[in-house]
């Protein structure tokens, strides 16, 4: 496990600009060559115990990150938690991790014989949260996968790295609001998620957020090649407290539509 949280995220963002080439374009026209601050990034994971998200958030805990909240998606059959750092200036995490026991007999036992394949090592390693896929996947189990749930599917094709990153809109010098940040994305050429609006929450709700459709590109099977949605990049505005203090949490019915960013348009 990293000790520093700075070479962490350094990692982390360059698998994940890799996948997403977009997001270093969007860096570009945001923020004008200047730093960016990161609201928070996301990881992805099934809740079979060698690998579930209490082992991800190890990673985060081990570098001084707390267990801040928690959110739960019935529908698609998901839990996932945020954790804070003591230093407000480093990006909160969400974790999200799929009910593997809720779906089809098949669907458990393909999830199960994939993460049987990982080396036990491997999620404590320093790259974990960064080494990607750890096991063969031919094409027709991932079609199958994907029938069932558009998460398993990505998980199981892509595996352990920054589904997103997030731009934190309140620290941006040339914007304000999100709409205007939406509007400059969509005339640069990129696609929005609509699913739910363009706007997913409110500022009654303390949290603003819109997202890109993730970034395509071709992912090598053991039988095959795809061309499949890889990771997508998401802005955040986030409103005061009573008591002054920007809202650090999730609203569950936005992250519930944000998670669709990674489904085939
Ligand atoms: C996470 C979706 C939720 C947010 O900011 O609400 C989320 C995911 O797509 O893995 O990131
Ligand atoms: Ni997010």
């Amino acid at each position: 496990m990293h000790c520093d949280v700075n070479v962490l995220f350094a990692e982390l963002w360059q698998d994940y600009i890799k996948m997403t080439p977009s997001a270093a374009n969007i860096h570009q026209l945001l923020g004008d060559g200047a730093d960016i601050i990161n609201d928070h990034i996301a990881l992805r994971t099934f809740n079979i115990a060698s690998v579930n998200l209490a082992v991800l958030a190890k990673h985060f805990i081990a570098i001084g990150y707390v267990d801040c909240g928690d959110y739960h998606f019935e529908k698609k059959k998901l839990v996932a938690k945020h954790f804070e750092h003591p230093d407000p200036s480093q990006p909160k995490v969400f974790i999200s991790e799929l009910m593997v026991e809720e779906f089809s007999p098949q669907l458990q036992a393909t999830v199960k014989g994939l993460v049987a394949q990982m080396d036990v090592s491997a999620v404590t390693a320093d790259n974990f949260l960064y080494s990607g896929r750890h096991w063969d996947l031919d094409l027709a189990t991932y079609q199958a996968l994907l029938a069932e749930s558009e998460y398993a599917a990505w998980v199981a094709a892509l595996g352990y790295r920054a589904n997103h990153f997030t731009v934190s809109i309140n620290d941006l010098p040339d914007f304000d609001d999100i709409e205007s940040v939406n509007l400059k994305l969509k005339e640069a050429g990129f696609i929005l998620n609509s699913a739910g609006g363009e706007v997913k929450g409110s500022k009654a709700v303390l949290l603003e957020q819109s997202s890109t459709m993730a970034d395509r590109m071709v992912v090598k099977f053991s039988d095959a090649e795809l061309e499949i949605p890889s990771c997508f990049y998401e802005f955040a505005k986030r409103y005061p407290l009573e008591n002054g203090k920007l809202y650090t949490g999730f609203v569950a019915a936005s992250a519930d539509k944000i998670f669709e960013s990674t489904n085939a348009m």
